[in-house]
């Protein structure tokens, strides 16, 4: 069995929930945060087994989109003078992780 983490953008997340679900795949949702943006994102936790992890992440890429964030950033000169400029960012579609399950139980 695998464990599949996958960010998202939060925007994506109901659709990418109900996909999955829709494919028959079990899915848990947490409100996280990335540490670079520090803005909103959605993690998604799906548990399932080996062969169908491929599926899985087919289904998660189709609904996840790419998007271009603006950040503030700033550069100090020589001359002591700080400016600050928008600096732009590709975010997503997903960031996805797949870890060995070492153990499942529903109590
Ligand atoms: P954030 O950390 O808010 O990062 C948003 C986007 O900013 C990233 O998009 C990337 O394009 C850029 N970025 C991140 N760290 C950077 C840095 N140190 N310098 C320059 N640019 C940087 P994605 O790569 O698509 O990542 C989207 C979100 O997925 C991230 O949000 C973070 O929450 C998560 N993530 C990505 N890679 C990860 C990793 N290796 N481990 C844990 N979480 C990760």
């Amino acid at each position: 069995m695998k464990l599949i983490l996958a960010i998202i953008n939060k925007e994506d997340a109901a659709e990418v929930s109900s996909a999955l679900t829709k494919a028959r795949f079990s899915v848990t949702k947490l409100a996280t945060q990335g540490g670079f943006l520090m803005s909103g994102n959605t993690t998604i936790i799906c548990g399932t087994d080996d062969e169908k992890v491929d599926a899985a992440i087919e289904i998660i890429k189709e609904h996840s989109r790419q998007r271009k964030e603006i950040v503030p950033s700033t550069a100090t000169y020589g001359i002591g003078v700080t400016t600050s400029f928008p600096l732009e960012v590709t975010v997503g579609g997903a960031t996805i992780f797949v870890l060995d399950v070492d153990r499942f139980e529903k109590a």
